[in-house]
C-alpha cells in the first residue's frame, strides 16, 4: 500500500480510493496512482462545497439587457467593408480556426467521436470532411495558409487521430492541422463529495468542458505555435454544425473593424427557450449565460412589439484576439467552473457496479464563453441561422436538431445559393454542394451557366 499517497488521500476524506487497490496489478496500481496524482484535491473539494450549496450565477439575469449589435440588414457598406478587411486578414495567413471536438456521437446513437458522423444528405460525407473542406476551399480562395488547432477529449483522441490521418486531413497539409486534447475533472457523488471509481482501479473523469480549450491550448504549445506564425485572429467554433460559416470574412472584419478581443456571432432566438447562450449587457460587461441558466422569467421578457428582449443566441461561433488568449492563459483558474448533477455508473464501496436511475453526482465543466467579461472590446454580429447553423445534436424521433433536421437545412441553404446563382431548382430535388466546390453563389455562377435547371438529385463536387 502507498502510505504517503493514503495519508493525502484521508486530509480530504478520500480515502476509499484505493479500497481495491490489493485486488490490482502493478501496472493497474501505477495508473490509478498516476490519475490520483494529476487532480488538485483541494480545488475539487472546494468546487463540490460551492456546487453542492446549489449557487451558480452570481448575477441577476433579470436585469440584463440585449447586447449592442451589428444586426441583419444593418447597410451594405458596413458590411463590405467588413468583408474587404476580413478578406485582406485571411489572405494575410493571420487567421486561424479553433475546431472543438471532444464530444462523442453517443447521443446520436452512433459510437466515435461526433466529427466522424456521416452528416453529408447525398454524399455520406463526415462532418469534419465538410468542416475541413471549409477551410480547404477559403485557403484557396485567399492564397492563404490557414492552420486548424482541433480539440480532441481523452475519448476521441486516438479514434480523431487515425481517421483523420487515414483520410489525409481532407486535403489539409498536415503540418496544418494541430490536434490536441482537452483536460478532465473527475466526478464526485453529489451527497458526500467523494471521487466516483468508475472501475476498481480507474477514477471516472470527464472532459472539463470547451473551457478547457484555454488551457490545454497552452499545454500543447498550440498558442505558442501561433504566435510564431503569426496568427492574430482565431475562427472558433463546434464540430456539430455543418452550417458554420467558417473564416465568414465579415465576421473576421467586423471583429478587426471593432478592435474586438472577442466577437459573437448570433442568430435572433425563436423561441424564449431556444438551446443556444444568451448573449446580454450586465454591469457594462458582454456575457452569455446559458440557456440552461436563464430563468423563465427572463427568457420571456418581451419588448413593446412583442419581440424578446433577450433575442441574441450564441451559436457557439466566435472569434477571439490570440493575444487575448496568450493573456487569458497566463492568469491561472481565470474560468470559472460550473456544475451539474448527471447519472454516473461507478463502483461502489462493496466493489458492486451501479449504474443509478436518478443524478448521483457532480460534474464540472468550464466553459469558454465566460472569458468575455474580461475581453477589453466585445461585439456580437447577427447572423441568418439558415445559413449558418444546423446543430446535430439529438438521435433520430427527437424534435429538433437530429440528423435529418441537419440535413434538410443543408439541402435548403445550398438550393437558395444555387438559386442566388441563377440556378433553377425545385423544393423536391435533393442537392448537395461540396465546399471544394463552392462556397457561395458567386462561385457557383462561374461553374455552373445561368438559368440551367436541375432535374434530379445532385451533389456537386
Ligand atoms: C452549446 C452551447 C450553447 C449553444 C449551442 C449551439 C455550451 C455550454 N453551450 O450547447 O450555448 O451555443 O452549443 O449549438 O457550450 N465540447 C468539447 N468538449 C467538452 C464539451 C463540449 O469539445 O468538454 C464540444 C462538443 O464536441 C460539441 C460542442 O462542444 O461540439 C458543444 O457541446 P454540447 O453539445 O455539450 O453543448 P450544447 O449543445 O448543450
Amino acid at each position: 500500500m502507498n502510505e504517503k499517497l493514503l495519508q493525502h488521500l484521508r486530509t480530504y476524506q478520500q480515502e476509499h480510493l484505493l479500497a481495491f487497490w490489493h485486488e490490482l496489478d502493478e501496472v493497474q496500481q501505477a495508473k490509478l496512482v498516476s490519475q490520483i496524482e494529476s487532480i488538485d484535491l483541494e480545488r475539487i473539494t472546494e468546487l463540490y462545497r460551492l456546487g453542492a450549496s446549489g449557487k451558480s450565477l452570481s448575477i441577476d439575469p433579470c436585469n440584463a439587457n440585449p447586447p449592442s449589435a451589428v444586426r441583419l440588414g444593418d447597410g451594405d457598406r458596413q458590411e463590405s467593408e467588413a468583408e474587404r478587411v476580413g478578406s485582406e486578414a485571411l489572405a494575410a495567413g493571420t487567421v486561424a480556426v479553433a475546431l472543438v471536438a471532444g464530444g462523442q456521437g453517443s447521443r446520436l446513437g452512433f459510437d466515435h467521436p461526433k466529427g466522424m458522423y456521416p452528416i453529408g444528405p447525398i454524399s455520406g460525407d463526415s462532418l469534419f470532411d465538410i468542416l475541413l473542406g471549409k477551410v480547404v476551399a477559403t485557403g484557396q480562395i485567399f492564397d492563404a495558409q490557414i492552420p486548424v488547432y482541433l480539440m480532441t477529449s481523452p475519448a476521441t483522441d486516438e479514434e480523431t487521430r487515425r481517421y483523420l490521418e487515414e483520410s489525409q486531413y481532407f486535403g489539409m497539409p498536415s503540418e496544418d492541422v494541430k490536434l490536441f486534447c482537452q483536460g478532465t475533472f473527475p466526478a464526485v457523488d453529489a451527497v458526500t463529495g467523494e471521487l466516483l471509481l468508475a472501475t476498481k482501479g480507474e477514477l471516472f473523469l470527464s472532459p472539463d468542458g470547451h473551457g478547457g480549450m484555454l488551457a490545454a491550448l497552452a499545454r500543447s504549445g498550440a498558442l505558442e505555435d501561433m504566435q510564431q506564425r503569426g496568427i492574430k485572429h482565431l475562427f472558433y467554433f463546434q464540430v456539430d454544425n455543418p452550417l458554420a460559416t467558417v473564416c465568414d470574412p465579415g465576421l473576421i472584419g467586423h471583429h478587426i473593424l471593432a478592435s474586438s478581443e472577442y466577437t459573437l456571432q448570433v442568430v435572433a432566438k425563436q423561441q424564449p427557450e431556444d438551446k443556444v447562450g444568451n448573449v446580454v449587457e450586465l454591469e457594462g460587461k458582454t456575457r452569455i449565460i446559458e440557456y440552461s441558466d436563464l430563468p423563465e422569467e427572463a427568457a420571456n421578457l418581451r419588448n413593446d412589439d412583442g419581440s424578446l428582449k433577450l433575442w441574441a443566441g450564441s451559436i457557439a461561433v466566435h472569434i477571439f484576439d490570440v493575444d487575448f488568449l496568450c493573456r487569458m492563459a497566463e492568469s491561472e483558474n481565470s474560468l470559472p467552473v460550473h456544475v451539474a448533477r448527471k447519472k454516473v455508473p461507478f463502483v461502489d464501496v462493496d466493489g458492486h457496479q451501479r449504474d443509478p436511475e436518478q443524478p448521483n453526482a457532480i460534474k464540472f465543466e468550464q466553459f469558454i464563453f465566460d472569458l468575455l467579461p474580461y475581453a477589453a472590446e466585445a461585439i456580437t454580429v447577427e447572423v441568418d441561422p439558415a445559413r449558418a447553423f444546423a446543430p446535430l445534436k439529438n438521435g433520430p424521433g427527437s424534435a429538433t436538431d437530429t440528423a435529418e433536421h441537419v440535413q434538410q437545412q443543408l439541402m435548403h441553404y445550398h438550393r437558395c445559393m444555387l438559386r442566388e446563382a441563377g440556378v433553377r431548382v425545385d423544393d423536391a430535388i435533393q442537392v448537395e454542394i461540396n465546399p471544394r466546390c463552392a462556397m457561395t453563389p458567386e462561385m457557383l455562377k462561374s461553374k455552373i451557366p445561368r438559368e440551367t435547371e436541375i432535374t434530379k438529385d445532385t451533389y456537386f463536387h
